[in-house]
Formats: C-alpha cells, structure tokens, sequence
C-alpha cells in the first residue's frame, strides 16, 4: 500500500486519504500509517462512519490504550477507553461536566506519570461554525529557540496541575478543580522532552503548567507564559476545522492542543477521545 498523504498546514499534520479505519489493515498497512503519524504529528481520517467499538479497535493499533482513571468523570460509563468530550447536557438537565475539556494549551496527561503517546479523538457532532482546535508543532518550538534559551531550559522541570476548570461537582459539592487535584497530585516534567521514537527534542510546555521545580510561581510565570506564546506562533500552528466523522490522532510528546471554544453553546458538539498510553515520565512533587 502506499499512503495517500495531502499536508494539512506548513506546522504539521497530513490528511490521510481513501482509507477506512474500520477496515482490516495488515501490518505493513498500518506500518505506513504509524510513520507517517511520526512524521507529520497529527493525522486526519474524514468520514469515518464508525462505531465506538471500531473507534476503540483501531486505536489500539496505536499501543495500550488509558482506561482513565486519572479522570473518571468522564470517561463513557460502559466503555471506559473512551472519553467524553460533550456539551451534551447531563441525563437530569445538569451541565455536562466535560464542556469545558482542553480549553487551554496542554499536551493530553501531561499531568500524570504515564503522558499520554497519542490521542485518537472522533467527531461526532459539531456545530455548523467554530468548534475548531489548534495544534501546535513543539519540535519547531524548540527547535527555533537560540542556543542561550536552550541551555537555559534544558534541566528545568514543569509542574502540571490536571483540574484547571472551575466546575463544581454536582454530586459531593467539591470543586471539580479540587477532586482532580486529589486523584493526580501535582507532577514535574522536563521543559524539553526526547521523543522516545524519533529521539528529537520537543519543548513539553503548556497552560497547566504552574510553576518549574525549586521555583516560585511569580519566578516562573514569565518564562511559562514567553515559551508558551512562542510555541503557539501561527507558523508552528494548524487549526482544524472539524467534520462530523473526522477521526483525527495526535501525538502527544511532540505537540500540544486547544480546543478554541468558537462556538455558540446552544449547538451540540460531542466528541469521544481514545488515549493511548505513554512511556513513563515525570515525578510527583510533595507541594505542587
Ligand atoms: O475538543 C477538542 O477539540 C479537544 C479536546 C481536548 O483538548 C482533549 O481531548 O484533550
């Protein structure tokens, strides 16, 4: 087989063409598909018409994927591989708890010591306009940093908080932010990470970065915010614009992502998510 391929932006990402997930794929097959998901950071699938066990299948080609027990609340109740992305309102009327999910710069569990590899999210519903997400190329980031900012960063780790969101829990009354504070205590990752497959270098930065170890916040602010707004320049950026059955699979360790939230909240965007386990990375900090 050889892989049709159109680019999707200068940054990164490629559109895969005249493939069907759901169909059996051989080794080879895939082969491709996993070389150029290395190369090019995201890869785009549109109209896939499938189901959430198809969903599932097919990531797994990917590695072992996360039952999410770092975040239990929203993972699917009879599938815990997938994980909600909804602003479908709860069976009682109540706020769907995972309206809000990826609104800021961040790279998928980043905030545990398992990041995820790749994430493999499923368009389900969209709204006519806007419900677009970013994706940012952290190889060029760092990359196009001077030498002074490389050696500056290179031993720095990045505290990652899991729950920014301040969405109360509706069963026990605790703030959402305060549950997953509870379930993923803070945990520190290097600033620049080595792909563990291509071995380059990537900056391993985000918005759920708090602080860098052995540093105050009001120390780490300035630098968090500069390499975060530096890594989101429009060319090291592309923005999707999502079709009801894109299936889009991202690398974790060489991007980052944000939903934008363009949207008119009235209208109904669900997306379900599939999220293929990393390699160990990071440690917990006592007072994150
Ligand atoms: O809904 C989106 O566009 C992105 C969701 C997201 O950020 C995530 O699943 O990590």
């Amino acid at each position: 087989m050889s892989l049709k391929l159109r680019r999707l932006s200068y940054a990164l990402g490629a559109e895969v063409c005249g493939i069907d997930v759901s169909r059996p794929m051989t080794e080879a097959a895939f082969g491709e598909i996993y070389r150029a998901f290395l190369a090019h950071g995201i890869l785009l699938f549109r109209d896939q018409a499938i189901t959430r066990e198809q969903h599932i299948e097919f990531s797994r080609r990917f590695g072992e994927l996360d039952r999410h027990d770092a975040l239990p609340r929203d993972r699917h109740p009879d599938h815990p591989e997938l994980l909600m992305v909804t602003n479908e309102p709860k069976p009682d009327g109540s706020p769907s708890d995972s309206r809000y999910t990826g609104r800021q710069w961040h790279s998928d569990m980043s905030f545990t010591m398992e990041p995820a590899l790749g994430s493999l999210l499923r368009c389900i519903a969209v709204p006519e306009v806007g419900g677009d997400t970013l994706f940012a190329n952290m190889y060029m980031a760092y990359d196009a940093l001077s030498e002074g900012m490389k050696k500056l960063i290179a031993g720095l780790h990045g505290i990652h908080l899991s729950g920014t969101r301040k969405i109360a829990n509706t069963e026990t009354g605790i703030p959402r932010a305060e549950e997953q504070k509870r379930i993923n205590p803070p945990v520190a990752q290097p600033v620049v990470r080595v792909h563990p497959e291509t071995g380059r270098k990537a900056l391993y930065i985000g918005e759920k970065v708090r602080r860098f170890d052995g540093m105050t916040e009001e120390e780490s602010k300035p630098l968090i915010d500069y390499l975060v707004r530096h890594a989101t320049r429009p060319e090291f950026v592309y923005r999707q614009h999502w079709r009801k059955n894109d299936v889009l699979v991202w690398d974790n360790r060489c991007t980052m992502h944000q939903a934008l939230g363009d949207f008119d909240e009235t209208r109904l965007r669900h997306m379900e998510r599939t999220t293929v386990l990393g390699t160990p990375s990071g440690y917990v900090v006592a007072n994150g």
